[in-house]
């Protein structure tokens, strides 16, 4: 079993997206272990996304992801990550496969509906920084 983190992103939420986007991680078979709603600071959306820190879009890409509620989940499955990455498509919504998140409802290259984690190590880091031991302890009860 393995766990990752996903964003329903400002996009997703604003548009009503929330029930629609669970549906594909849900019928996919990925179980939802811990979710919360929620909208982060410029601060806090900066330290999300500290890797891409020198990467050209990285105002345009913090001021967006703070400009709205989220919605952050647990998915917990075989091979989540992968999975889960797979599910929501390639990062730009032009490129991304036919059936995926993204290409149903990513608007374009930054405003593409989710987030994924893209491995272990920033599964690990990305659950810790939404999501507390109890409240994944709780949501597995
Ligand atoms: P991923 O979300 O598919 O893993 P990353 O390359 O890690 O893609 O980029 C993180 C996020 O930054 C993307 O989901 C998207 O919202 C935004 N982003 C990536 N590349 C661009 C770009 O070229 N222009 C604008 N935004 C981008």
């Amino acid at each position: 079993m393995e766990r990752t983190l996903s964003l329903i992103k400002p996009d997703g939420v604003s548009r009503n997206l929330i029930g629609e986007v669970i549906r594909f991680f849900e019928k996919a078979g990925l179980k939802v272990v811990a979710l919360k709603m929620l909208r982060l600071t410029k601060e806090e959306a900066k330290q999300f996304y500290i890797v891409h820190k020198e990467r050209p879009f990285y105002d345009s890409l913090t001021d967006y992801m703070s400009s709205g509620p989220i919605v952050a989940m647990v998915l917990e499955g075989e091979n989540a990550i992968a999975r889960c990455r797979e599910i929501m498509g390639a990062t730009d919504p032009a490129e991304a496969a036919e059936g995926t998140i993204r290409k149903t409802f990513g608007l374009d290259k930054e405003k593409n509906t989710v987030h994924g984690s893209d491995s272990p190590e920033s599964a690990a880091r990305e659950i810790a920084f939404f999501f507390s031991e109890l409240d994944l302890i709780s949501g597995t009860r």
